[in-house]
């Protein structure tokens, strides 16, 4: 019998994206070139359709006495071996490790007054989209958790045409001008003489060339603070970047900076977590999304527009075309006018996430580029390294091709798939077959400009100034996370063994702000800086600040709960709050000395059932889960305070500031887990006290959830 794979969930997927119209089409084109292996009429052919009977056993000459060799005549197993051979393609030389998942993009309100695109001004669409979030610098094989920029490509199937917007987590970039790219990317690649580190950039190189490239300090800035390690790829901001520039349908130009503002707020995780995932679950990340999408809480974004007129392009204090500058929200605030939800998951990685082929150069009329010197680059570059990866006809792949009609006159090439009738393959052709679109016709129009000058090798005046928006970002952050950019550039720098590269690095420090110098040079033994070179000058902007992104309706919807019993655990506090868990849709895992069944206080264990546990403290470790509470019980706990590991359960969440909640017995327990000198909890029930732990004598889930909400920030870690 065929197995239904999730039907229940695809039947509500699929009203959801509108069937074939909408956000449906692109599922529907991808149905028609879809095979289920669990369709039970399928049998194994060979590549050119027979019916293998037997492809186990190569055909050779052999009794069941003796073996002999082994036939070239073996068609099947050749063939086998062969496609065997060359399943692997060149993964991508940045961004190689990433998740994808299907979704649909929303306009809430139209932007006609600035854009003709019709994905930005028709409020009945619904657009269907594939997101890839990834790593930049780890090969395809590397840990989730790292400290590093994420990419956050979003291709929008839209009726005109595949618009790519290609962007990061993180609004700006090291570099200024395309032509550094291979420098950067060198340099914080692993090492050219042993190739290390994998996928980080605490090395001598990736530091050595950050001093050289005072542009990068601003962005350095970012990638050293939480943003480098975010919790999950759906407590993200999403970024374009770089200035594109929006046209309408009077003619008149306006720059542009997209960006996507997640409703589940923006989470990190601190980095001692961070660093240990990167063993425990090297896939944490890819999980979580997929987890998520399959428990039907799919993550939304917001997104939104910063729009500068043409006429005001010289009116800041910086180059609205340097990818190394945000437009601060004070002088450009974002319009949100639409809505991006991640609804489905792949069912294929390879030919899905891993086809997937984003191009910056991929736009649709209405939407234009501008002169930033990385966005021109960028539209060579993306287009060229997909022939490396997937061969010139990549855009026939299902996961590339648009659902709007293709048809010109480019032809053959390496995998071809498109049949083109007709006599004629050019144009002009006696027969007008296949001619250019009229503007009227939704034809594309490139905006008509002016251009006069030298043609030179070089940047202009205001690409020259790289301290000011560091300066502002490190101010803007909380003191938390003030001290948690100056621990991570502690570590990083203490990764580099050659004193150029970390002195140096501390005095490319005295132009943001001296006491971080200072602090980062005590701690990695650079000489202690006096002076600032640059002074500070002192000033903040809003939304720097991740702790300024905090939902708008806080939920602890998804997040990961561990519930830690032993035999003789209180049923009441345990079923209340698992109970209370589910209700808000967060996910609680029971977590217990043994997999097998767990028995309550007073539970007879020949005749009770008991609680079968999700995993064993030993199977899993805490910086799996988002929060940890644990029930009373005198004999549940009297066994978990003998247990090193589930005292250090309890410890290690507290040091990764998790809320944890404690009822009766278990009260002490945590408190003597988390005690360390100077830390008190306050005695109160069921209040949050300043560390997220909430004690109760009696189960009322509400503090907890509530610590939950908070999420990490409020004390610091120390
Ligand atoms: Fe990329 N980048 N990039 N990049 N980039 C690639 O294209 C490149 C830059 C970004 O999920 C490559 O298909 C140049 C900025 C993402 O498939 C390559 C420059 C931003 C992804 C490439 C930049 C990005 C890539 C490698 C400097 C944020 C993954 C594989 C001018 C706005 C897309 C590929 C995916 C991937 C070139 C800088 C984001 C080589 C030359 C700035 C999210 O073409």
């Amino acid at each position: 019998m065929a197995r239904v794979i999730s039907s229940g969930l695809e039947k509500a997927q699929k009203a959801l994206n509108g069937g074939s119209s909408g956000s449906g089409k692109k599922i529907d084109q991808l149905a028609s070139v879809t095979k289920d292996v669990h369709d039970d009429s399928h049998r194994i052919t060979s590549d050119f359709g027979t019916k293998q009977t037997n492809t186990d056993d190569w055909l050779r000459v052999a009794t069941e006495d003796k073996i002999g060799p082994s036939l070239l005549e073996d068609a099947f197993g050749r063939e086998k071996i062969h496609r065997f051979d060359h399943e692997r393609i060149p993964e991508r030389v940045v961004h190689a490790r990433g998740a994808g998942a299907f979704g649909t993009f929303r306009l809430h309100e139209s932007a006609e007054d600035v854009t003709s695109a019709g994905i930005l001004t028709d409020t009945s669409r619904e657009t269907p989209l594939f997101t890839r979030f990834s790593t930049v610098l780890g090969s395809r094989g590397s840990a989730d958790t790292v400290r590093d920029v994420r990419g956050f490509a979003v291709k929008f199937y839209t009726d005109e045409g595949n618009w790519d917007l290609v962007g990061n987590d993180i609004p700006v970039f090291f570099i200024q001008d395309a032509m550094k790219f291979p420098d950067v990317v060198h340099a914080a690649k692993p090492e050219p003489h042993n190739e290390v580190p994998q996928a980080q950039s605490a090395h001598n190189n990736f530091w050595d060339f950050s001093y050289l490239h005072p542009e990068s300090t601003h962005m350095l800035m970012w990638t050293q603070s939480d943003r480098g390690i975010p919790r999950s790829y759906r407590m993200m901001q999403g970024f374009g970047v770089n200035t594109y520039t929006l046209i309408n349908k009077n003619g008149e130009r306006s720059f542009v900076k997209f960006h996507f503002t997640p409703d589940l707020g923006v989470h990190s995780f601190v980095w001692d977590e961070a660093l240990k995932l990167g063993g425990q679950d090297p896939d944490f990340h890819r999980k979580d999304l997929h987890e998520a999408i399959d428990n039907g809480s799919f993550p939304k974004w917001q997104f939104g527009i910063q729009v500068i007129p043409e006429s005001r392009e010289d009116d800041f204090e910086f180059d609205i075309l340097d990818a190394t500058k945000v437009w601060p929200e004070e002088e450009v605030p974002i319009r949100y006018i639409g809505e991006m939800e991640l609804n489905r998951n792949v069912d294929e990685y390879f030919t899905q996430t891993e086809q997937a082929a984003f191009c910056t150069s991929h736009i649709v009329p209405g939407i234009g580029f501008s002169d930033d010197p990385l966005l021109q680059g960028r539209n060579f570059s993306y287009f060229d390294t997909q022939l490396s990866r997937l061969g010139i006809n990549w855009q026939e792949l299902p996961i590339n091709k648009p659902v709007c009609p293709v048809m010109n006159h480019n032809r053959d090439g390496q995998g071809r798939h498109t049949i083109t009738k007709g006599t004629v393959n050019y144009w002009p052709n006696r027969f007008s077959a296949v001619k250019p679109a009229k503007p009227e016709e939704g034809g594309y129009v490139d905006f008509s400009e002016k251009v006069a000058g030298m043609k030179v090798r070089m940047r202009s005046k205001k690409f020259r100034e790289h301290y000011s928006q560091a300066q502002l970002f490190y101010n803007s952050l909380s003191p938390p996370e003030k001290a948690h950019l100056t621990g991570a550039l502690c570590f990083e720098l203490d990764h580099c063994d050659d004193p150029t590269v970390y002195n140096r690095m501390v005095e490319r420090l005295c132009d943001i702000d001296l006491e971080l110098a200072q602090a980062v040079a005590e701690s990695v033994r650079a000489p202690i800086p006096k002076k600032a070179t640059t002074p500070n000058h002192g000033r903040k902007a809003k939304n720097l600040s991740q702790l300024e992104f905090m939902p708008k309706v806080p939920t602890i919807e998804t997040r990961r709960v561990a519930i830690i019993i032993a035999d003789g655990y209180d049923p009441i506090a345990y079923n209340g709050i698992k109970a209370a868990l589910k209700a808000a849709k967060a996910l609680p895992f029971t977590i217990a000395p043994r997999r097998t069944p767990i028995y309550a206080a007073g539970e007879d264990k020949s005749t009770g059932k008991g609680v079968t546990p999700d995993h064993h403290l030993e199977g899993m470790r805490s910086t799996m889960f988002d929060s940890v509470f644990v029930p009373g019980g005198a004999t549940s706990i009297e066994t978990l305070r003998k247990n090193g590991r589930a005292l250090h359960w309890v410890r290690e969440a507290f040091g990764h500031l998790k809320a944890i909640g404690a009822t009766g017995e278990a009260v002490a327990f945590v408190k003597d887990a988390c005690a360390l000198p100077g830390v008190s909890f306050s005695e109160s029930s069921d209040v949050v006290d300043s560390y997220g732990v909430v004690t109760a004598s009696k189960v009322e889930a509400s503090g907890f959830k509530e610590a939950i909400k908070m999420g990490k920030g409020a004390k610091g870690f120390v």
